[in-house]
């Protein structure tokens, strides 16, 4: 078992640190079972094709959802390298067809650095303003497709030809994690996913948080989700609040005048928050 601190000291060398069995069987086999139903509500009824990049899937299933993207020892990691700003920008769900080795031959899916990225310019870290809770609902198997790391990327001004997008890359990593690990990633981390030719779906989820002073790509405006937030207002659950948009300390926590080293400010907050919370 890795302690938090070093956790810590690993994400900020590597760009990205692995969760194991963060999620169980049961739990996954519930969120499988609820897929294909969602592509049926989430398909346009207009649409040529099945909408299988499922979002905002906390608003159409809220208590099935939530604790996907409420784990506490993600959420306790996030906050360590965020600080206590930490809400979810998306949560996408999908279940990757599989297709013939053929066309799988020596491809990755698609190297890129994620949504709120940046192109670093030297090798000093940065706090990043989003972080990818990668999550797979089965073993990750040379045919279910594992996802490639080229590790420190997210401190170093590597880039990739567009030619060599699906290409592998002769500095990457191969993580091959089990059912309900997660990867947790630096939004500037480059990666890619494998083509899938198992046989089977490919069921992952991009858990998606970013900075509570971010926009957000999911919308945490339904009643669903507004219910949630309801209840956690109740508790004066600041860090449940916050992870749907409601960070009513956001201006007093950004600009603080930045005296005091980021991390032993956020410990305080993150302190303060739990002494706070009812029940
Ligand atoms: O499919 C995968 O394994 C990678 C997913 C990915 O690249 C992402 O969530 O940004």
């Amino acid at each position: 078992m890795k302690t938090i601190e070093q956790r810590l000291q690993e994400y900020k060398e590597l760009g990205y640190t692995v969760f194991e069995n963060v999620f169980s069987p049961e739990q996954m086999a519930c969120w499988k079972s609820k897929y294909d139903d969602l592509v049926a509500r989430q398909t346009l009824p207009e649409a040529e094709k099945p909408q299988l990049w499922l979002s905002s899937v906390v608003e159409y299933e809220p208590w099935l959802m939530l604790p996907a993207v409420n784990d506490p020892v993600i959420l306790d990691f996030a906050e360590r390298v965020m600080g206590p700003f930490v809400q979810l920008d998306n949560l996408t769900f999908m279940a990757f067809p599989s297709i013939s080795k053929e066309e799988a031959e020596g491809r990755a899916s698609g190297w890129h650095r994620d949504i709120w990225g940046w192109l670093p310019e030297g090798d000093q870290y940065f706090r990043p303003l989003a972080c990818n809770a990668i999550t797979y609902l089965q073993d990750l198997t040379a045919e279910f497709g594992p996802l490639r790391v080229i590790e420190g990327s997210h401190r170093m001004p590597i880039t990739i030809a567009k030619e060599d997008i699906n290409k592998p890359h002769p500095q990457e990593k191969i993580i091959n994690v089990k059912a309900g690990d997660v990867v947790f990633t630096h939004c500037a981390l480059l990666h890619s996913g494998t083509p899938n030719t198992s046989g089977q779906r490919r069921y992952f989820f991009s858990i998606y948080y970013n900075l509570s002073w971010l926009r957000c790509r999911d919308n945490h405006d339904g009643p669903n989700v507004q219910k949630i937030i309801k209840m956690a207002r109740e508790k004066n659950d600041r860090r449940l609040m916050r992870l749907f948009g409601v960070d009513e300390l956001v201006f007093s926590r950004a600009n603080s005048g930045f005296q005091t080293p980021d991390e032993i400010m956020w410990d305080k907050w993150i302190t303060e928050d739990r002494a706070v919370l009812k029940g």
